[in-house]
């Protein structure tokens, strides 16, 4: 069994990012399955397309995708994406696309496919602080939620977005232990 991390680079003049930091020391594999780990630019235009070439090369059996949450204090899975981009900032290529759809024609939203009950119920037993999300915003985290579901769905891959905080509310080495956790679940699935 195959499962694919990805964090984000930094972004808005922020001079790190714990979604990817917190990638780079998780053990190779974890209760069996192989764990792989890739970075995803923060760009609109570009970020589906690195995921789906990563999708394409590994072929993983789960996908659990990250991001930073700047302004929130637990790890938070999401339960939905969105076809819809509206962006307060600008992207790290410049663009801030406003009341656009992702997909034109594409479903206004997938259902996250991770078993979150279970990663939340993991979360809290780990004592690291956590809670479900009902909205990964309009910025770059939900186009590739969004993105990853219009692949995962279809093929009954489980497959989802969490959000991290910064790593003032949660320290690194936690937030990564908290992927462990995560990768247990599914490597139990
Ligand atoms: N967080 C942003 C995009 C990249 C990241 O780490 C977001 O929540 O959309």
């Amino acid at each position: 069994m195959k499962i694919l991390f990805t964090g984000f680079m930094p972004f808005n003049g922020g001079p790190t990012n714990p979604s990817y930091d917190c990638l780079k020391n998780m053990p190779q594999t974890v209760d069996g399955a192989t764990i792989i780990t890739a970075e995803l630019p923060v760009v609109f235009t570009q970020a589906p397309q690195a995921l789906q070439a990563l999708l394409d090369t590994h072929q993983p059996d789960c996908v659990v995708c990250l991001g930073l949450a700047a302004n929130r204090k637990k790890i938070t899975p999401e339960k939905v994406g969105i076809n819809f981009a509206h962006a307060g900032i600008p992207d790290n290529a410049g663009f801030q696309p406003s009341f656009q759809p992702l997909i034109p024609g594409g479903p206004d939203a997938y259902f996250s496919t991770l078993p979150l009950e279970a990663i939340l119920k993991a979360l809290e037993q780990a004592k690291i602080p956590a809670d479900l999300s009902l909205s990964a915003g309009s910025y770059v985290c939900n186009c590739i939620l969004y993105h990853l579901l219009s692949w995962a769905t279809p093929r009954k891959i489980p497959a989802g977005f969490i959000h991290v905080p910064p790593e003032t509310e949660i320290p690194l080495e936690q937030i990564t232990r908290a992927m462990v956790e995560v990768a247990k679940v599914l490597a139990a699935q």
